[in-house]
Parts: structure tokens; C-alpha cells; sequence
């Protein structure tokens, strides 16, 4: 099984996007784990509010936890899925029920309804991207609805589309290309800086790194001009499940001067170890640019993995770099013990 992504919209959610996005915001009150949810028809009216995904993370296999705030007047799509022969989109009424959508067809109806102001785990599940194929809904782990969609999908959209009417939360976004993780709740958390770690040597401290959205050249730590140098940040929060299948470093970094790119790697340091990656560069000039280090398919326990720090190590003696924030995201699983994750995974 390959994670494609996850994410809830963290320190990445610009990277994530492939164009602008429109009219949604991100709220941190009500969030089924992580910093935040995305928004969708955060004005409560009828204007189109979505959010494009990167290509890079299509996959035939997504999931998400739905919080309906307001039923629309008539309906509102959920996610839309866009095809330039025809789109098809996961409606949701004025009743509750969802619907299957696509051009040209009549929808298909789900026979119940769902309730405002409750968290639900929505998994659509494709039998391919291309051509002729199948699509079903699972809304927590039951079977919703399912219909047979004349074309595939070249990207997709979280949101509304077309200007219509409704208020929803998205939260806990994963794609994969197979379904192994169908069955299990989920988690997509984010732990950020709420302290020093175990190297401080940078300008700075925890406090300049631990913003969400990220707040440029506002605060940020700064590197030495002594190579092997380093600053790592303890974290603040949790992964909801005892089971981690991946975890995800963004930061947005930026070199001190336009003379050219700085060289760093960026840390993870757990159970008393080091973990570095390979030499990065940041780009020549002071503008902040999301850098991201994914690691998918873990089968470990959380107590294997955490507490664990974030940080960068100097690479340069002549050039220095700046971190503006960062945080992990985590995706978790509740998995029992004795299962496995797919063919090659093994749960510890
Ligand atoms: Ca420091
Ligand atoms: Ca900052």
C-alpha cells in the first residue's frame, strides 16, 4: 500500500493546492484532530468555496471526516471531481442524504440522512482514475451508495464547485492507491513546537517557528555559519491513534540573502537518536518556500516514535538559512495489534 498524502491543512495547505484557492478558510475551533479543519461556505452563502488538490496526490482511493454546519437549500457538492468530458461530484441535500453525481445523469440517491454538528468518516473508493468504472461511498465504514461512472477523473476539488448554498468542515484528508485502511478510524494530527529541544544552537527559539499560516520574515530562527549546527523544537500535541503509518516534516525556508541558496538537512531526533536527511538547499532569496520530508507506511506503535523533535542542521559556512515554521503531521491508525497493514507492513 502507498500513501499518496494526507494532510489537515497544516504548514503545507499552499503546496497541497494546485491553484487559488477560493473562499474557504481554515477553522480551528471545530476539528476532528489536528490544528485545523477546512472550511467550506464559511460565509454561509451561495458562492463557490473549494479547494484543488495537487495531482501528485490523486489517488483512487480517498478519505475524509465530513461536519455538516448548515444543509443546503437545495444541495451542495462535497467534493467534485473533474473530468473536461463531464464531472462527477458527492452532493449533499437539503434532507442530509448524499448523492452521487455525475454530467448528463440522474443522481444517486443514499436512502438515510445525515445530521448537522457530527463528525462522519467519508470514504470514496474508485475502481480506477480512467475510463468507464465504479465508484462507492462508505460513510463510517458502511456502504452508502455506489454507481458505475461513465469517465475517470483528472483532479479533484474539496468544496463547492459552483455557487450554491451550504456549510461543511473537512478534516483528515488521505489518499492511497488501495484500500487497506478502509476499515480502520484514522487520524491525520499535527504536533508543533511548544518548546526547545535538544539543540538550540540557531538565532531564536521555538516561539518563532510555532505559528500556523506561517508568518514570513515576522519570526523565524536563523542558522550559524558553523557547520553541523543545529536547532531542533520539542512538540506540543498528539497522535490519536496507537498506530503510526506515516509521518510528514513541512517547513517553510528560506536562505538570508539573494546571493545564493543555503544548505542545511533537515533533523528528526527520537528514543535518544538522530535521524537526518539528505543535504537540501534552500533557494537563493528570502522568499519562504514550503519544504516537505514524507515518510509513509510505519507500522509502528506511537510510544516508538514519540516524543520526537523537529529541527535543521547548518550544512553552510558562508551562506545561512531561516525556518519560519514547521510542524509534523502525523497519520495514524487504530489498528489492533495483531493486524498487519498491507503486504509489507508489519505492526510491531
Ligand atoms: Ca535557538
Ligand atoms: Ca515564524
Amino acid at each position: 500500500m502507498t500513501i499518496l498524502a494526507f494532510t489537515n491543512f497544516g504548514a503545507r495547505e499552499l503546496d497541497f493546492c494546485s491553484d487559488a484557492i477560493t473562499n474557504v478558510t481554515y477553522n480551528t475551533t471545530i476539528k476532528k484532530s489536528g490544528r485545523q479543519s477546512l472550511h467550506i461556505g464559511a460565509d454561509g452563502l451561495g458562492t463557490a468555496s473549494n479547494f484543488r488538490l495537487n495531482n501528485s496526490y490523486l489517488g483512487r482511493f480517498y478519505w475524509f471526516y465530513l461536519y455538516i454546519v448548515t444543509l443546503p437549500a437545495t444541495y451542495c457538492e462535497i467534493t467534485y471531481e473533474y473530468n473536461i468530458s463531464g464531472s462527477h461530484a458527492l452532493r449533499l441535500y437539503s434532507d442530509g442524504k448524499l448523492a452521487l453525481w455525475t454530467n448528463g445523469q440522474t443522481p444517486t440517491m443514499s436512502s438515510s440522512a445525515l445530521s448537522t454538528g457530527v463528525w462522519y468518516k467519508i470514504a470514496m473508493v474508485h475502481s480506477a482514475l480512467t475510463g468507464v468504472h465504479d465508484v462507492t461511498v462508505y460513510v463510517d465504514n458502511v456502504q452508502f451508495a455506489t454507481r458505475s461512472l461513465p469517465r475517470g477523473i483528472n483532479y479533484i476539488r474539496l468544496g463547492k464547485q459552483t455557487a450554491l448554498s451550504g456549510e461543511f468542515l473537512l478534516c483528515s484528508y488521505v489518499a492511497a492507491d488501495s484500500d487497506e485502511i478502509q476499515n480502520y478510524d484514522f487520524a491525520v494530527d499535527d504536533l508543533y513546537p511548544n518548546g526547545n529541544g535538544t539543540y538550540t544552537a540557531y538565532t531564536g527559539s521555538y516561539t518563532d517557528v510555532d505559528e500556523f499560516p506561517n508568518d514570513g520574515i515576522t519570526s523565524y530562527v536563523q542558522s550559524t555559519l558553523t557547520s553541523g549546527d543545529a536547532e531542533t523544537f520539542a512538540l506540543g500535541g498528539d497522535a490519536s491513534f496507537d498506530t503510526i503509518i506515516g509521518h510528514l516534516l513541512e517547513s517553510r525556508v528560506a536562505s538570508s540573502s539573494n546571493l545564493s541558496g543555503a544548505s542545511y538537512k533537515m533533523r528528526l531526533r527520537y528514543g535518544g537518536t538522530n535521524y537526518d536527511d539528505s543535504v537540501a538547499t534552500a533557494i537563493s532569496g528570502t522568499t519562504f518556500v514550503l519544504k516537505t520530508k514524507l515518510t509513509a507506511g510505519l507500522s509502528v506503535k506511537k510510544n516508538q516514535l514519540l516524543p520526537i523533535e523537529i529541527g535543521f542542521v547548518e550544512q553552510s559556512t558562508t551562506r545561512t538559512h531561516r525556518i519560519s515554521n514547521c510542524l509534523i503531521s502525523v497519520l495514524s491508525l487504530n489498528v489492533p495489534d495483531v493486524q498487519k497493514i498491507g503486504p509489507r507492513l508489519q505492526v510491531i
